[in-house]
């Protein structure tokens, strides 16, 4: 019989931006201790592993003792489909949100009220990050529905006294003619849909430039610094980085601050990071490269331990928000990594090399076919509209020069006409592999 309500969680009403690294600690294991022992007391799958990896919640005595729990991963969410990582009944769930999930069955959420009150709490501390102000008109373009990003950014806008337009991903030329007409002060969607939105402005002769867009909330996918500098050279704004995943909350789990544009601050009074090594679970050096994984540390109906994300990054030190730890934007995830004739690849450092060259489009996708043995990889790009065709085909030329020298390896670089691929309605599928 689960027991647990908002009041129980260490600490509910402290200022978290004032603390110190130190008390940030003290509070962190107050949480984790609850959150261990909420997870062990109200979810099965937790108390099995947990009793064969012989650790038990009254064995978390410091913070580092978060390295003997065992890791979660999809494949749990998977098994206990759809609601057996609940700690509380469904009675007291007051959202569920899925995962669409491109093989199998989805991954299932839940939250209580009071969760739904600190996700829509970190969101607006998120967007004050950015920026965003209360009186402003917030454009969200994440989709709504089962996926976090449309209903998860839209609650912490209201609750930070934006006027939001929740008008969702898609219809594009529609989110032209809104962006025009209720002259909106912030965006929010994913990178590549602002591109896409871009470019459908240009389409109605209107100059990306002189909208009245002053911030873009940008993430749900991998993008990088290149791509930022693109967008904001193309919209005349801030684009700034909002990382979150859905097992582990939503969108608001880190968030770059507009200041300083250097990584996603995670959070830390409600999840503990780490990063280890993907091969051998162990933990890596502080600011070495690993995989991202998170420790929930306030959530009722779905906590969550040492889930592993599958996110690479590095653990930084605070910037803008001394006491939280920043991540690294996130170029790749471990399954987006292609292997090219023994060479490891990830599609943001194309994408990297494409935003490098003025007389490329930033529209491309990446088809993986196999000759004979051997595999091969086309970037199949649109051509600049604007420019000649002998210009766009040296820039191709010098783009799969550049893959040579600073990947490593030979790709054939194919261009396309305007508008032959497809536009991003939201998480954009960049990888075709046809092998
Ligand atoms: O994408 C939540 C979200 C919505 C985040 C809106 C930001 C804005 P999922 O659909 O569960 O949740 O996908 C989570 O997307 O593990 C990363 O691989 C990737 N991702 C999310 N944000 C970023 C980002 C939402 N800022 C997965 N940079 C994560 C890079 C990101 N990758």
């Amino acid at each position: 019989m689960p027991t647990t309500i908002l009041r129980t969680i260490p600490d509910a009403d402290h200022d978290p931006l004032a603390l110190t690294r130190e008390d940030l600690g003290s509070l962190q294991l107050r949480r984790l201790q609850w959150t261990v022992r909420h997870a062990y007391e109200n979810v099965p799958l937790y108390r099995r592993k947990f009793d064969e990896a012989g650790i038990h919640p009254a064995d978390i005595r410091a913070l580092s003792d978060v390295t003997a729990l065992p890791f979660t991963t999809k494949a749990d969410l998977r098994e206990t489909y759809p609601f057996g990582m609940f700690a509380v009944p469904t009675s007291e769930v007051s959202r569920i949100h899925a995962s669409s999930g491109t093989t199998g069955r989805p991954t299932v959420v839940g939250y209580t009220r009071g969760d739904l009150d600190r996700w829509a709490g970190l969101v607006a501390r998120s967007l004050g990050a950015a920026g965003v102000r209360a009186g402003w008109k917030l454009h969200n373009a994440y989709g709504y529905g089962l996926f976090t990003g449309g209903l998860g950014l839209h609650a912490g806008a209201e609750l930070l006294g934006a006027a939001v337009i929740p008008m969702s991903g898609g219809q594009t030329a529609r989110q032209v003619q809104l962006i025009s007409d209720f002259r909106p002060d912030a965006i929010s969607c994913t990178p590549s849909y602002l591109l896409a939105i871009a470019d459908a402005m240009e389409k109605e002769g209107i100059d990306p430039r002189s909208s009245s867009l002053k911030v873009a909330i940008l993430g749900a996918e991998p993008w990088t610094n290149e791509m930022r500098r693109e967008i904001e050279r193309r919209l005349d704004l801030d684009a700034v980085d909002i990382y979150g995943l859905s097992e582990v909350m939503g969108p608001g789990v880190a968030m770059e601050s507009a200041l300083t544009k250097d990584g996603p601050h995670v959070w830390e009074d409600h999840f503990l990071p780490e990063t280890i090594d993907g091969e051998t679970g162990m933990p890596v050096e502080p600011g070495a490269l690993g995989e991202l994984v998170f420790t929930s540390l306030t959530k009722e109906a779905f906590p969550i331990i040492r889930y592993r994300t599958r996110d690479l990054t590095r653990l930084l030190p605070g910037t803008a928000f001394p006491a939280m730890r920043r991540i690294e934007k996130i170029t790749g995830r471990n399954d987006d990594m292609i292997i090219l004739r023994g060479v490891n690849l990830f599609p943001t450092q194309i994408e990297e090399l494409v935003m490098g060259i003025e007389t490329l489009t930033p529209h491309f996708v990446l088809e993986l076919t196999r000759e004979g043995r051997m595999d091969a990889l086309t970037v199949r790009i649109e051509r600049h509209p604007a420019l000649p065709r002998a210009v766009c085909e040296a820039a191709a030329t010098v783009l799969q020069q550049r893959i040579k020298v600073h990947i490593g390896t030979s790709v054939d670089v194919r261009l396309e006409e305007p508008g032959a691929l497809p536009r991003s309605e939201g998480k954009y599928r960049r990888v075709y592999d046809l092998r």
